[in-house]
C-alpha cells in the first residue's frame, strides 16, 4: 500500500493507494485441490478457474454491507491424498476464510466437510461426485455438479444401450470417487438388462495394469468401464492397446480431461472413449460456455481440462450470496446462500436442494475425436 500526504487548502489530506483501504472488507475464500501429483494438471485448472472469479471480481468491485469488497485467494494444495485434504482444510479454518471452494476429489473432499461444518464454514466442491459428500447432514456443504449416482448410472445404460454391450468389465481404482462410480455404473448396467463378467482393481498411483488387463482379456470385454482418474486412464488405454484389447472404453468426469489423449501417448482411437462431465450446458446457454472456455485460454494461455468453469461459478455463487445477504461472515450468508436458486452460471442455472447438492443437475456425454473431445449429447 501506497500512502502519500498532500497540501489540500490548507488541509493535509491523505491519499491511498494501492491494496486494501482502511474501511474495505478483505474476503478471503480458500480453495482446495491436488496442484501436485498424477492429477496436478486436474488441480491447477481448478485453481486457475478460481483465480479468475477472483481477479473479475476485483477488478469490477463487489460491495458487500456498504464496504468495497477486496477478494483474496488462499489456495492450498492437498495432493489429493486424504490426510494432507484434512491438514489443508484445518489450514484454511485457522485463517479464517470466509468459504471454501473445493476440494477436487471426493476422498478429500469427504474427510474435510466434517471440518469445515465444525467451524460453521461454507464449502462448495466444483467436482466431488461421490453422493457422500452431502449425505452428512452438514449445512455447509454444497456442489454444483452431478454426482455419481447420476454419473455411474446414466454410463451403465449408455453401455447397454447405445454401445450394445454384451460382455462389460468393470475397473476401480479404489477411491471414493472411483468405487462409487463403479458401483453405480454396474447398478446402471443391470438396469439397463445387461451384465458385467468381471471386476478388478488397481489404485490412484498404478502405472503397470499388465495383471488386471491379461485377466480381463480372457473374458472378451467389448466395454470396459474404469472408475478413476486420466492420469491412471491415459496408460490404462496404452496397455489395453499393448495387449490387443479393442474394447470401448467409458469413464465419468475424472478421465474425461483435455488431457486424456495426451496421457494415453496417441493410442486411443477415435470414437473408443466415452466419457461424462458432471454438468453441462446446451442450446443458447452452451454460449456462456464456450465464451468462459476462450476467456481462460486468452488469460493463462492454456485450455481448461474440466472443472475450472465449475470452479468460477463456485465462487461466484458464493459472492452472490454475500453480496445478498449483506455480510461475508459465514454464519449470515450461509443460510442465503442454501437458497441459491436460479443462479444463472457458465455452466448453466444453480440451485441447491436440501441436502446442498445442484438441482437439476446435467451431464454431458464426451468421446474423443483426432485427439479432441467431442461432445455427444447433454443428458439429465
Ligand atoms: N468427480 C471426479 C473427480 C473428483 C472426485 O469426485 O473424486
Amino acid at each position: 500500500m501506497q500512502i502519500k500526504y498532500t497540501l489540500l487548502g490548507g488541509a493535509v489530506a491523505m491519499l491511498v493507494a494501492g491494496s486494501a483501504f482502511a474501511q474495505d472488507l478483505v474476503v478471503k475464500i480458500g480453495h482446495v485441490a491436488p496442484t501436485s501429483g498424477g492429477i496436478a494438471h486436474l488441480g491447477k485448472d481448478n485453481e486457475m478457474g478460481a483465480r479468475m472469479a477472483i481477479d473479475e471480481l476485483n477488478a469490477k468491485g463487489v460491495t458487500i454491507g456498504g464496504k468495497k469488497a477486496k477478494f483474496e485467494l488462499l489456495a492450498e494444495d492437498d495432493a489429493a491424498d486424504p490426510k494432507q485434504g484434512t491438514a489443508a482444510a484445518q489450514k484454511l479454518v485457522d485463517a479464517k476464510v470466509n468459504g471454501v471452494i473445493g476440494h477436487l476429489n471426493s476422498g478429500t473432499s469427504i474427510p474435510a466437510s466434517k471440518i469445515y461444518s465444525d467451524a460453521g464454514i461454507p464449502q462448495i466442491s466444483p467436482s466431488a461426485t461421490n453422493p457422500k459428500f452431502t449425505r452428512n447432514g452438514y449445512k455447509t456443504t454444497f456442489r454444483v455438479v452431478a454426482d455419481d449416482v447420476h454419473l455411474g448410472g446414466t454410463l451403465g445404460k449408455y453401455a447397454v444401450q447405445q454401445l450394445k454391450g454384451k460382455s462389460i468389465a468393470v475397473i476401480d481404482d479404489r477411491t471414493a470417487y472411483g468405487q462409487g462410480v463403479a458401483d453405480e455404473f454396474e447398478k446402471g448396467v443391470k438396469a439397463a438388462g445387461g451384465k458385467t463378467v468381471a471386476r478388478e482393481f488397481t489404485n490412484d498411483k498404478a502405472t503397470d495394469f499388465t495383471a488386471i488387463l491379461t485377466s480381463l482379456k480372457a473374458k472378451k470385454p467389448d466395454v470396459v468401464f474404469f472408475g478413476g482418474m486420466d492420469a491412471v486412464a491415459g496408460p490404462m488405454l496404452r496397455q489395453m492397446k499393448q495387449l490387443g484389447i479393442e474394447a470401448k472404453f467409458v469413464g465419468g468426469d475424472g478421465i474425461c480431461s483435455g488431457e486424456l489423449p495426451k496421457l494415453a501417448a496417441g493410442t486411443m482411437a477415435d470414437g473408443q472413449v466415452v466419457c461424462a462431465e458432471a454438468g453441462g450446458v446446451e442450446g443458447a446457454a452452451k454460449k456462456s460456455m464456450d465464451d468462459f472456455y476462450a476467456a481462460f485460454k486468452k488469460k493463462f494461455n492454456t485450455d481448461v481440462q474440466v472443472y475450472s468453469p465449475y470452479v468460477y461459478d463456485a465462487v461466484n455463487v458464493m459472492v452472490a450470496a454475500m453480496v445478498k445477504a449483506g455480510s461475508a461472515d459465514p454464519a449470515k450468508y450461509l443460510p442465503v446462500l442454501a437458497k441459491t436458486e436460479g443462479y444463472k452460471g457458465v455452466t448453466g442455472t444453480i440451485g441447491f436442494d436440501s441436502k446442498g447438492d445442484i438441482k437439476n443437475g446435467a451431464l454431458t456425454l464426451y468421446t474423443y475425436k483426432g485427439g479432441k473431445r467431442d461432445q455427444i449429447a447433454v443428458v439429465r
